[in-house]
């Protein structure tokens, strides 16, 4: 049937959608994620995600605000690629401390580890999970706006959906900088060896799952098999927490180098 696209350009329009679904091109899809503070953090904080995968290649637009001025901001694809969509946005139920704040180890139950990190250059893999000198900043008024296109790992483009967005950093006592004043130290960087950084600077501000799509609405495998298959997409060996730790302490390290230059 291939032979005649050319012809069927000059069909009428649903003959043509119906030759060109017969084709099989590679399905793009796009979709949104409002991103807000599902943590009950009180970040201030919203962004709106734009991505559109086509095969392993995910485009993606992230515009924000209300975020800690001039201060970098972490942000990660959060949950699992297997089906059973058990990871989600954390609502303030996961604050099991009580004070008040959603902190990223509390957080982890509900929204899962890091599958990859939204950086703006070099490695996206949970290693750069807080690559910081890495990570898109707010500028002066708040404003965050991040675009880059990734190439994903065999498989894993038809599964973004099932995942969510989280965006990092918060300003709690609202002197428009991370500190220790408001929250003390990050227990998170700290249970990674890394001393001194803000919980301010790692808390969750926004989170968001896929609210729209032009094609493919449910998320894919969304009625489970029970075949427990992957697809390949743990083969690619990398997207396990474990081995992200190790790598996040070392960007702590740097997390907190930025940290002293920015306080200057
Ligand atoms: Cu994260």
């Amino acid at each position: 049937m291939r032979t005649f696209t050319k012809t069927a350009l000059a069909l009428p329009g649903a003959a043509f959608l119906i030759l060109a679904g017969a084709t099989g091109a590679s399905a793009e899809e796009s979709y949104t994620m409002e991103l807000t503070d599902t943590s009950g953090n009180d970040s201030g904080s919203s962004s709106t995600a734009q991505l559109t995968v086509d095969g392993d290649s995910l485009a993606i637009k992230i515009t924000g605000e209300g975020f800690t001025p001039n201060s970098p901001h972490a942000q990660h694809f959060h949950g699992s690629f297997s089906e059973d969509k058990k990871f989600t946005c954390p609502d303030s139920s996961a604050d099991k401390d009580g004070d008040g704040q959603v902190n990223t180890e509390e957080g982890l139950p509900m929204y899962g580890d890091v599958i990859l990190s939204l950086t703006t250059a070099g490695d996206t893999s949970p290693k750069s999970g807080l690559a910081i000198d890495r990570m898109p900043k707010a500028d002066a008024d708040g404003n965050l706006s991040y675009t880059r296109t990734i190439e994903l790992p065999a498989g894993a483009g038809a599964k973004l959906k099932n995942l969510h967005i989280v965006q990092h950093g918060l300003d709690a006592n609202g002197n428009d900088k991370y500190d220790l004043e408001a929250l003390g130290e990050s227990t998170f960087a700290k249970s990674l060896g890394v001393n001194g950084i803000p919980e301010e600077a790692t808390n969750p501000a926004t989170c968001g799952t896929v609210t729209g799509a032009s094609a493919g609405e449910m998320p894919s495998g969304g009625v489970d098999t029970g075949d427990g298959t992957t697809d390949g997409i743990e083969g690619a060996g990398t997207f396990g927490f474990a081995g992200a730790a190790f790598a996040v302490a070392g960007g702590a390290l740097l997390y907190r180098r930025r940290l002293a230059t920015d306080r200057g």
